[in-house]
């Protein structure tokens, strides 16, 4: 079942501009179905460790106070081919290049500020999710 799920956040550029309700609904609109939600806040230490991949990247800081400035909504999606159809509906990473109809062309600000998170890989999308949620957090 992993190849089938990927994981989200909706962040708090997003949430703070009051979008919670029409990303949901284009996300399930696509296919998707809810495994697991919460509505939370990282703290920095929890927002580091979540993007510890980009701890050399000269944004890490920048991105790490910005994932823990507010709310996000959490998400584990299931679909078939769930990882690869949810990059193509946020879009690209800088919203100025994301295509049109994307979740990101609507709704992201700009490349750090990009309203919405999206696994790159089964594999992280496993890791991701069990960062969020136990098990019994989960409805498949
Ligand atoms: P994506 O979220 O599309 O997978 P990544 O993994 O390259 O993109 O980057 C993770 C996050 O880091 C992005 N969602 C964005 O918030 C932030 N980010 C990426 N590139 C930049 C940049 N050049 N300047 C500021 N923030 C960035």
């Amino acid at each position: 079942m992993a190849t089938n799920r990927t994981f989200t956040m909706i962040k708090p550029d997003a949430v703070k501009a009051g979008h919670i309700g029409n990303i949901l609904q284009h996300i399930i609109a696509a296919g998707y179905k809810v495994v697991a939600m919460k509505y939370t806040k990282l703290s920095a230490e929890k927002a580091g460790e979540f993007y510890a991949v980009h701890k050399e990247r000269p944004f890490y800081g920048e991105l790490v106070d910005f994932m823990s400035s507010g709310p996000i909504v959490a998400a584990v999606l299931e679909k078939e081919n769930a990882v690869e159809d949810f990059r193509k509906l946020i879009g690209a990473t800088n919203p100025a290049e994301a295509e049109e109809g994307t979740i990101r062309a609507k709704y992201a600000k700009n490349i750090g500020e990009n309203a919405v998170h999206g696994s790159d890989s089964s594999e992280n999308a496993a890791i991701e999710g069990s960062f969020h949620f136990g098990g019994v957090e989960m409805f498949s």
